[in-house]
């Protein structure tokens, strides 16, 4: 065949990512080719969805290479984990030195960077990228993440940004983000502040429900909020759920069972924070909040128990919801602050170049966590890309502090409300240890010194000297050198 003839890019994969992904590609006037393990599926798709379009299928993995430009594109949007492995053995073969791999599911990062190294010898050229935005985005234009050999990006760039979203300054969402997994960390991370933003969200729909508020007005809130700071895609569809009523006019919410679930990114970014000694306490608790929640008739039992606790009054309800809405933005800073924290970490540690305005500006658009705010830590970190920390920018510092009390009244009202927020909670905490000089581990270096010889330093000597006191008069001079948690 003509090479002119042949597609532009081949996708495998036709589940709901896939098929979205390739009728964006075909609408932004490039020709792709679809295939999936189950061929089925393949006619069904040209049949159905892709009918008029310039989309064409294939039966088998060689018709498929067959019908692609050189050098060959081809994606993977098939589930995570072994499919990928398993869909890379079926193609290797059919493959020559220059060709390219995508997979565009939410990968573990370092199955991308082992992934890369068993190409590499046969010079076909790899690629991890995140991709946000659920079925919508990515039929309509969502956040698009690369990252692996920066020789594949020209060749893929052009696909990836035409059908991207467009974000702030209307750039697209879609971006090289660098070497090795990175493009699939970045995502990782993504997912992670999206669970935090979640759980803060439902956490001020307990303290709003607990005033009260119907459900009409709880949407209302959320609406009135989604037209301040806190504008937000999640902020935005909050406000729908809470006013969507099913067939017979009962709120869908409220019959939906309060046990979350979770499928592993979050997992993953809370492991990650883990090795790399990050504290993403918003976004740890946010994970273990889903997994309190699955304790149902366990939580059941225990409100028997326990009781509940009488909802402590307010002397001002109006303020009060407009403290929740506070709350609600200072904690978000926090728990971006710590996802920035974390990414900052993992690129020390893996070498990776990552340029955190441009992040934020490819997360301003197209995916589950765009926000105007997006946009203020994109000027952040413009204007100082050496930023240490995101809570000492100036639009932060005077963010958190206008919010502050606000902040601290809504989580005292839960608290003595008997109201968990874990996320708000931990949020204030984080801020009152980032903020603190002196903090209380000086007892806890001093425990660990007593029962396992740790050592500790002292504020009166210089750094990185260690000191040994031999606390019960019976423990002898030697300390501990292996064991260091
Ligand atoms: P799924 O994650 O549900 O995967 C279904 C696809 O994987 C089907 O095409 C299926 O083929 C294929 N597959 C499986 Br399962 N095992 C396979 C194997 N051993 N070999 C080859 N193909 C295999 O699809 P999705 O929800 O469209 O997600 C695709 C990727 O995008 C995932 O990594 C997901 O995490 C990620 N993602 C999803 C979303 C979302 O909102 N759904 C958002 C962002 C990213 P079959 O038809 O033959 O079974």
């Amino acid at each position: 065949m003509d090479d002119s003839k042949k597609a532009d890019i081949a996708v495998i994969g036709l589940a709901v990512m896939g098929q979205n992904l390739i009728l964006n590609m075909n609408d932004h006037g490039f020709k792709v080719i679809a295939f999936n393990r189950t061929t089925a599926k393949v006619d069904e798709f040209l049949e159905g969805p892709a009918k008029g379009t310039d989309v064409i299928g294939a039966h088998t993995i060689e018709e498929m290479i067959s019908q692609l430009k050189s050098p060959r594109r081809v994606m993977l949007m098939v589930k995570a984990g072994q499919p990928v492995d398993e869909t890379i053995d079926k193609l290797i073969d059919h493959l020559e030195p220059g060709d390219i791999i995508i997979d565009g599911g939410n990968t573990l990062f370092t199955d991308t960077e082992r992934r890369i190294a068993r190409l590499k010898p046969a010079g076909i050229l790899y690629i991890g990228t995140g991709i946000s935005g659920g079925e919508e985005g990515a039929r309509n234009g969502p956040a698009i993440m690369p990252g692996g050999d920066e020789k594949a990006w020209a060749a893929v760039s052009e696909i990836f940004q035409s059908i991207a979203a467009r974000g702030i300054n209307d750039q697209p969402c879609c971006d090289w983000i660098g070497s090795g997994g990175v493009g699939n960390y970045v995502k990782t991370v993504h997912n992670g502040i999206e669970y935090g933003d979640m759980q803060l969200i439902s956490e001020a729909y307990a303290l709003l429900k607990s005033l009260g508020l119907t459900n009409a007005e709880m949407s209302q809130k959320f609406n009135d909020w989604n037209n301040g700071p806190l504008d937000s895609y999640l902020i935005q569809i909050t406000a729908e759920i809470l006013g969507y009523k099913d067939k017979d006019g009962e709120y869908v919410v409220d019959k939906i069972l309060d046990s979350a679930g979770q499928k592993g990114t979050g997992k993953w970014t809370v492991i990650s924070a883990s090795d790399l000694a990050q504290p993403i306490s918003v976004i740890a608790e946010a994970l273990f909040a889903r997994f309190t929640s699955s304790f149902t008739e366990e939580r059941q039992e225990a409100q028997k128990i326990y009781g509940t606790r009488q909802i402590a009054s307010p002397s001002d309800k109006e303020f009060l919801i407009d403290n929740i809405g506070k709350a609600l933005y200072a904690s978000k800073i926090i728990s971006y602050t710590q996802g920035y924290m974390l990414l900052k970490a993992a690129a020390q540690e893996y070498n990776w170049q990552i340029n955190y305005a441009r992040v934020a500006g490819i997360w301003t658009g197209g995916c589950i966590i765009r926000s105007r705010f997006l946009g203020d830590i994109q000027h952040a970190y413009a204007k100082n890309p050496d930023l240490e920390n995101l809570l000492l920018d100036d639009f932060f510092v005077n963010a958190v502090k206008e919010n502050e009390q606000a902040w601290r009244s809504s989580v005292s009202y839960a608290v003595n409300s008997g109201i968990a927020v874990p996320g708000l909670s931990s949020a204030l905490s984080f801020f009152d240890s980032y903020r603190t000089d002196r903090l209380p581990a000086n007892l806890i270096q001093a425990q660990r010194d007593y029962f396992g010889a740790h050592t500790y330093e002292r504020i009166d000597k210089p750094r990185s000297q260690y000191f040994h006191t031999n606390w019960t008069g019976e423990g002898g001079i030697t300390t501990s050198s292996s064991y260091n948690a």
